[in-house]
């Protein structure tokens, strides 16, 4: 698996990018000579559509001549991140996510072929390490010979997942990382919808979204959570051995197996509901733990020591707290990464 990193010094009209995707090679197209500020699309080798959780309509569904004509609405409407084109119906669809919106499916679709919107400048850095077939978690990534870190594409039978693999050496590799700050860039004050489907960018700041966890740790294997501590004195490693992320039904409860390993400060939290500032599930009768913390979801007690989706940056309750590792003072990072075992 091999991967080429692209240089946008000037940006040729047609580059072909040996960026290898497993399902794709990649081709970049350029729709302007001037690259700075410009815009480039990517599209797939593969036909395939891109379906979301949720809403993720970046305009009207249209029925469009050619491919780049759909691609050049793509172009000028803001939000759009993709368009999409079928070449037998000739309809044209925009989309406010990509592939590496984490509420964002591919799907093997004939006729359909994906264009991604990439800003020149910036979002042409990000770097698919490969799709992987039959995997399920960054575990089977592992086991299957990629041993480098960054986002594969994780494929079981039609349904693929873009996933952040981390390999963390004497603490074990095939670790999939489910959340993730460590610059503020990415609001965390979202709601319920928000926390369930996932929300950020998997090479930004994250989060892998409620759905995903519930479906990742119950397919009848044991899972280990592993927290990435970073506080000005250092880092911190608190595991979890063996965890679970209820149904939706069951409002994501946080399960525990009675074995919370080092990380003392979140045994309030186990057996917990997950809560967001629009639907409130925590142990606090009176209030809303997350409107009072700084808008983030959590499996908020009443409302506990922890709080990993706080504000980024604020040094009280509100911000992203672990008491027992920083007091008052919020982390200046911190990840959350699984592992089946
Ligand atoms: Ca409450």
């Amino acid at each position: 698996m091999s991967e080429k990193k692209m240089t946008y010094n000037r940006c040729p009209l047609f580059i072909a990018l040996l960026l290898v995707v497993g399902v794709s090679i990649e081709f970049i197209f350029c729709l302007s000579q001037q690259c700075g500020d410009d815009v480039v699309f990517v599209t797939t080798k593969n036909k395939v559509d891109l379906r979301c959780d949720g809403d993720c309509k970046a305009g009207e569904d249209q029925t469009i001549e050619s491919a780049e004509e759909c691609y050049m609405k793509c172009k000028d409407e803001v939000k759009c991140k993709t368009s999409l084109y079928n070449s037998a119906t000739k309809e044209c669809k925009l989309k406010t996510v990509n592939r590496f919106s984490i509420n964002a499916h591919l799907k093997l679709e004939s006729n359909w072929r994906l264009y991604e919107k990439r800003l020149c400048s910036k979002e042409t850095k990000i770097q698919y390490l490969g799709t992987v077939y039959n995997a399920k978690s960054c575990r089977d990534v592992y086991q299957k010979g990629h041993s480098e870190d960054g986002v594969y594409g994780v494929l079981r039978g039609d349904k693929y997942r873009p996933m952040m693999c981390k390999n963390l050496g004497e603490r074990s590799n095939g670790w999939t990382v489910v959340q993730r700050r460590y610059n503020g860039e990415q609001d965390f004050a979202q709601n319920w919808e928000s926390y369930k489907n996932g929300f950020g960018r998997l090479n930004g700041e994250f989060w892998y979204g409620n759905q995903n966890l519930h479906e990742m740790t119950n397919d009848g294997r044991t899972y280990d959570l592993l927290f990435i501590v970073e506080t000005a004195s250092g880092y911190h490693y608190p595991l979890f051995k063996g965890f679970k992320i209820k149904s939706e039904n069951e409002l994501f409860e946080f399960k525990d197996n009675n074995n919370w390993g080092e990380g003392m400060g979140m045994l309030y939290h186990y057996g917990r509901a997950f809560s967001t500032y629009d639907k409130d599930n925590d142990a606090y009768s009176e209030n809303n733990c997350s409107e009072m913390l700084g808008s983030g979801g959590w499996w908020f007690e009443g409302c506990g020591p922890v709080n990993l989706n706080g504000l980024y940056g604020v040094d009280d309750v509100r911000g992203i707290r672990w008491e027992r590792y920083a007091g008052t003072k919020s982390l200046i990072s911190i990840e959350m990464l699984i592992r089946r075992r």
